[in-house]
This record gives structure tokens, sequence and C-alpha cells, in this order.
């Protein structure tokens, strides 16, 4: 099997780990440089990730579309024609369709089909808007069923459930019908999806969760972990990526990607738009790709649509084609950012290819979780936290954090540090007992010196 690690031509791979303890080695490839890309999907595919869009069937027609997407992308997602409301417009009784114009479109120009999406609390049909209860449930797990089964073997990856968390500070589920039925309804969803199409990879979408502080990606991580913990299946999380000014590209997205991806998921961009134009909005373009290239199981990046024309929010030309499709600049920078590939941070160890990422090998029984925290920032400085979580009862800990040059730690607390010869990674050890039990935090502190080098630190945990 190859393993994500293996498949990326480009780059150092380093051994920081964020998030999570895993234990990795330390390789670094010389790669000869390879022809560069032409097409967003030759581009990506030189690191083995695949370069999507979204399409409306009914815009297939129009030449300049399709040429396009025929062109440029290799991952097809359906913009609306496969929600529950296309699919079954009445209870039981199936549609596809709109939904199989897209998926025949995209097999038969040599394209994979992400499914979008499964269970949702919105673009629900009628009928199903005033169910509750066990009818409102029985009859979602008989969409999800009935689907999944009827497109089994043609997807690549399922949207199962789609933007179940809050927005704002509760980190908690969004109040919907399908939330009322019970808490466990989006693992129900999950496990039907997999009996019905097991090969299939099934991820959790949502939008707002980009940025690691916030609380709706820390609620839909709990829920990730949760379900990694106790076999619920889930392989990939979809980031949708719906950016604009109010809610611009954060500056710790990699972060974000890498620590969900450290969970053991793969992590894909699903529908990215970023309102804007020229060079602002080629560079955001830019720092999203650069995030993805810079985790192993960051798998691919999906537009949500063509031409700026074609986009859900077409007035904030947030696409890489304008209206008469011309390539945007920020379609030059996406396809230069995926040429010059990335710096791949290996989220999980090589040997391993589903490990259980909080069980370290040579560290003994325990496990625990290393989650980096921003604090204050000056000029020239700026001070980081890190908390460790004990994931079962666990004697020590030890955590590695890792900076990147010309970053310096300067200063550190609430700890034992010592550093290894390069001088970037500091390993720090508890100042006294490292005891904690399964639930418990603790947390160390550092100051770096940033040398203009504003990325945040790797940071990985491990226990005995
Ligand atoms: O809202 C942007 C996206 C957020 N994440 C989930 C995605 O599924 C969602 O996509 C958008 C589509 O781009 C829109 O095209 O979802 C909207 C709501 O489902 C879509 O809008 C709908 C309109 O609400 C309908 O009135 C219209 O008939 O598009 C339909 C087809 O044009």
């Amino acid at each position: 099997m190859t393993t994500p690690r293996l498949r990326h031509r480009r780059g150092r791979l380093g051994a920081a780990v964020s998030g999570l303890a895993v234990t990795a080695l330390t390789v670094a490839l010389a790669v000869p440089a390879a022809a560069a890309g032409s097409t967003l999907q030759a581009a990506a595919g030189e690191s083995g990730r695949y370069f999507g869009t979204a399409i409306a069937a009914n815009r297939l027609s129009d030449s300049t579309y399709s040429t396009i997407a025929n062109r440029e992308f290799n991952m097809i997602t359906a913009e609306n024609e496969m929600k529950m409301d296309a699919t079954e417009p009445n209870q039981n009784q199936f549609s596809y369709g709109n939904a199989d114009r897209i998926v025949n479109w995209a097999r038969s120009n040599g394209k994979q089909v992400r499914g979008h999406a499964l269970a949702w609390h919105s673009q629900q049909p009628g009928w199903m808007q005033n169910m509750s209860g066990t009818s409102l449930r029985n009859a979602m797990l008989n969409h999800v069923t009935q689907v999944a089964t009827y497109y089994r073997g043609k997807i690549h990856s399922w949207d199962v459930v789609n933007e179940a968390f809050a927005d704002g500070s509760s980190g908690g589920r969004r109040d919907s019908n399908l939330q009322r039925t019970g808490n466990d309804w989006i693992e129900a969803a999950f496990r039907a999806a997999r009996a019905a199409d097991p090969n299939a990879k099934l991820c959790y979408n949502d939008y707002n969760t980009d940025n690691w502080s916030h609380a709706k990606t820390q609620g839909v991580y709990n829920m990730v972990r949760d379900f990694k913990s106790r076999g619920v299946p889930i392989d990939c999380v979809g980031f949708q990526a719906h950016f604009n000014s109010g809610n611009p590209v954060p500056s710790n997205y990699d972060v974000t990607l890498r620590n969900f991806a450290a969970l053991g998921v793969d992590v894909q961009i699903t529908e990215l738009d970023i309102e804007g134009s020229g060079s602002s909005q080629a560079q955001q373009y830019q720092g999203v790709v650069q995030a993805c290239l810079s985790v192993a199981r960051c798998t691919g990046i999906t537009v949500w649509g063509v031409r700026d024309s074609d986009s859900w929010r077409a007035s904030g030309t947030p696409l890489l084609f304008d209206g008469s499709g011309n390539k945007k600049a920020a379609y030059t920078s996406v396809l230069n950012q995926l040429n010059a590939g990335g710096t791949t941070t290996p989220t999980q160890n090589p040997t391993t290819p589903n490990p259980t990422p909080t069980t370290p090998p040579p560290t003994g029984g325990g496990s625990c979780t290393a989650t980096y925290s921003e604090g204050q920032k000056w000029n020239d400085r700026f001070n980081g936290t890190v908390t460790i979580r004990a994931n079962t009862n666990i004697s020590g800990w030890q955590s590695t954090v890792t900076v990147r040059s010309p970053q310096r730690i300067i200063a550190t607390w609430s700890g034992s540090p010592s550093w290894d010869s390069s001088g970037n990674v500091m390993t720090m050890r508890p100042s006294g007992s490292g005891a904690l039990s399964a639930g418990q935090t603790t947390s160390f502190g550092f100051t770096v010196q940033h040398g203009g080098n504003w990325a945040w630190p790797s940071v990985t945990c491990s226990a005995s």
C-alpha cells in the first residue's frame, strides 16, 4: 500500500507531528525537479493529490464551462444534485436524473466523484422537514442507505453529514430536527453509509472550522477524536473553506489541517472559494494550497464552481476563472503553488497506515495530546502555550515543540526544556511529577523570537 507520506515526491519530510503523539522518523529526500503541471489537476497530481470543482448539471451543456471543467479538474462534486431534496423528493421515491448526469459526465471523462451530501439539516425535502423522532431517524438512515447503495463503487468520498455544528462560541451541535432525534444521529449515519458503500471514504463536512482556535473547530475535532476512539467509521474531514474579508484564510490553517489529520483521518478542502480580486485574492488562495500541501493527509482541494459567474455568490468573484472563462491571478497563484510543492509533515508513522495516533510505541502504555494555542504577540516575538491532555492515566509525558527557521525559543515557563543540536526542536518535560489521570490537562509556555516568520510551531506529546 502506498502511504500518503510516500506519495509525496517533493519537499522535506520532517519529524514533527503537530497535535498528537505519533512517532515518526526524519527523512530528508532529495527529489529531482518534476516537469511543471500545466493544469490544476496535473499540478496537484504531482504530489498525489486531486484538484476538484463543483459542477451544476444544467451548465454542462455550456461548452466554455465543460471545457474548463474537463481540462482543469479531476474530482467532481454535484453542487446541488445529490442533496436530500434532489434525490428523495417524495419519501421513498428516489430521483437520480441530474445527479447521474454529473456522475456519468465525470466518470466518462476519467474523473472521480465526491458525494455531497447524505444527511444535512438544510435542503431537506418538504416531507422530511416536518418529521421528528424515530420516524425522522429512520427516514434519514433509509436515505443514507438507499443513496449510498445506489452509487456504491462510484464515489471517492461521501459527505455523510454536513454542517452539524453550531456557529459561535458554544462548540456544540447545531439545533435541527436531525439533532433532536438524539446526539448519536451522526454516528448512526456514518455506520449506515459504511454498510452501504464500504469502499467510499466517509467524511464529516463543515464550514467555519478553518481557524484552530475557534470553538466550532474544536467541537468538530472532539467529535472526530471521539469517533476514532470508539471505532465509528469516519475516514475524512471536509473543510468547506468559504472565505471572505469577514472570514479570511486563518494564519493557522495548516495547524488545523495537521491536527485533524493526526487523529487518523484524511482532510480535504471541499468547497473552496475566496471573495475578492487581484493579488490579495491570489495570495489567500496560495495560502490555502500551501496549508494543504504541508499536510501529508490533505489529499485534495475542491473549488466551489468553475467561473465567477457560476458561483453561489457570483458578486464576490470568488473563483479561479472570470465570467468569460479567463484564468485569474488566483488561478496562476494556485497553479504555481501546486507546482512549487510544499513541506510535508507526516501525520502518521509510515509503517502503520492507520495507527491509533494517541498510542506511540516506544513510550509505554499511556497516551496524550498536545495542542498549541497562540499567546501575546509583539513586533519581534510571540508567546505560545501548549496544553497537554492525558487520554489515559499516565505517569509522565514529554512534548516536543518545533519552531521554523529563523525562529528561536528565547524563554520558557512551567516545564523543564532541552534542545536538539539544531536548536529548532525543544523537548519539554514536566518540572515535577508528570502524572495525569485520563482527561486531565496541564500546560507550559514559551516565547519565540520570530525573525519575521509568524508560522506556528508544531507540537507533539508522548506519554509513559
Ligand atoms: O452555501 C454554499 C455551500 C455551503 N456548504 C454546503 C453547500 O451545499 C452549499 O452550496 C450551495 C450551492 O452552491 C447553492 O447553489 O447550497 C445552496 C443551498 O443548497 C445552493 O443554493 C440553491 C438555492 O438555494 C436554490 O434556490 C436553487 O434552486 O441552489 C439551487 C440551485 O441553483
